[in-house]
C-alpha cells in the first residue's frame, strides 16, 4: 500500500514538471527591489552665444508679450538689442498732449514692466515745413520713472545720482516730420532724414545692459541718432552729456519683451531681438522609486 502511494505521488511530480517545462509557464515569485524610472521633467536651459529672434510686424494696437511663457532673457549672459521700425506717419494725434497716447517696446520680469522706449505725438499736428519744430517724441522709460528727468547713465557701466541735466535742452529725442530753415539745417547734428524731414518713421535700438543681477541700464540710438542733453542750449556743439541712458531695475535674469501699441496707425515693422536667453524644455529625467 506505501509503495502505490509512493509512486502514485512521484508519478504527479514528475508530470507536473514536464507540463511546466513544457508550456514555459513556471515562474518563480521573488521580491521587487526598488528601480529607477524615466519622466520628463521641465528645466531650464540657457544659451550662452547671443541668438537673435525675429518677432515680425505688429500692427494692431494692444498689449502683448512677444516672448512665449518659457522662453527667457538674461543680460547677466550678454547684452540684449532690441530693434525695429515704428511707424507713425499715420498718426496725428489732437493738438494738445494729453490727447497723445505713448506706445511701448521693452522688457518685463514677473514683477511687471521694466524698461522701454516709449513713442508719441504729442506736437505732429502743428507743423511748418519751413521751420524747425518739434513733432514725435521718442523717450526711454522704466518703472515710475518715464521722462527726461530720470535719464542717468552716461554709459553702460555708470550710473549717476542725481540724474543728469537739463531735460529740456536735449538731442536725440524729438524729431520734425517735415523741413527745417536753413539756419537750423546747419546746426550741430542736424541731419536730413534722421533728425528732420523723418515723415514720422523711426529706427529704434535699444541696448539693455547688465551692471549686477537686478540693475542695469539702457541706451538708444533713433534714425542712428544717440541721445544728449545740454547744461546751456548751443546749436554749434555737441551735447554737454552725450550720449546719455538710463538705469532699469529688476530680474534682469529673467526678461519678457512686450509691444504696447497705442495710437491710431502706429505699428512696428521687423521687431528683432539679440541675446542671450534661456528656456524651459522638457528632458528625459532617471527619477528614483521610494
Ligand atoms: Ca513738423
Ligand atoms: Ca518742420
Ligand atoms: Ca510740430
Amino acid at each position: 500500500m506505501k509503495t502505490r502511494l509512493l509512486l502514485a505521488l512521484v508519478l504527479v511530480l514528475t508530470l507536473a514538471a514536464v507540463s511546466g517545462s513544457a508550456s514555459g509557464s513556471v515562474t518563480f515569485l521573488r521580491p521587487q527591489c526598488p528601480s529607477p524610472s524615466l519622466q520628463l521633467a521641465e528645466v531650464p536651459v540657457s544659451v550662452l552665444e547671443p541668438v537673435t529672434k525675429y518677432y515680425g510686424d505688429i500692427v494692431e494696437n494692444g498689449f502683448v508679450w512677444l516672448d512665449t511663457a518659457g522662453d527667457r532673457w538674461d543680460l547677466s549672459q550678454c547684452d540684449l538689442i532690441v530693434s525695429y521700425t515704428l511707424d507713425m506717419s499715420g498718426y496725428v494725434p489732437p493738438p494738445m498732449e494729453e490727447y497723445n497716447e505713448w506706445s511701448m517696446v521693452g522688457v518685463g520680469d514677473p514683477g511687471g514692466l521694466r524698461g522701454w522706449m516709449a513713442s508719441g505725438a504729442p506736437e505732429a499736428a502743428d507743423t511748418d515745413p519751413n521751420d524747425y519744430e518739434p513733432d514725435d517724441k521718442l523717450c526711454l522709460s522704466a518703472h515710475e520713472r518715464y521722462d527726461e528727468e530720470t535719464y542717468d547713465a552716461t554709459d553702460p557701466d555708470t550710473i549717476v545720482t542725481p540724474p543728469i541735466g537739463e531735460p529740456t535742452d536735449s538731442y536725440g529725442i524729438w524729431f520734425d516730420r517735415d523741413g527745417v530753415d536753413p539756419l537750423d539745417a546747419g546746426g550741430w547734428g542736424m541731419i536730413d532724414g534722421q533728425t528732420y524731414n523723418t515723415g514720422g518713421v523711426y529706427d529704434v535700438v535699444v541696448t539693455f545692459h547688465a551692471i549686477d543681477p537686478t540693475l542695469g541700464t539702457m541706451f538708444a540710438t533713433v534714425n542712428g541718432i544717440q541721445t544728449g542733453f545740454y547744461e546751456t542750449w548751443r546749436d554749434d556743439q555737441p551735447p554737454d552729456y552725450y550720449p546719455v541712458g538710463k538705469s532699469v531695475t529688476g530680474n534682469l535674469n529673467n526678461l519678457r519683451l512686450f509691444a504696447w501699441l497705442k495710437g491710431q496707425n502706429v505699428k512696428v515693422y521687423d521687431l528683432t531681438a539679440t541675446g542671450c536667453s534661456w528656456a524651459k524644455v522638457l528632458i528625459p529625467m532617471v527619477l528614483k522609486n521610494r
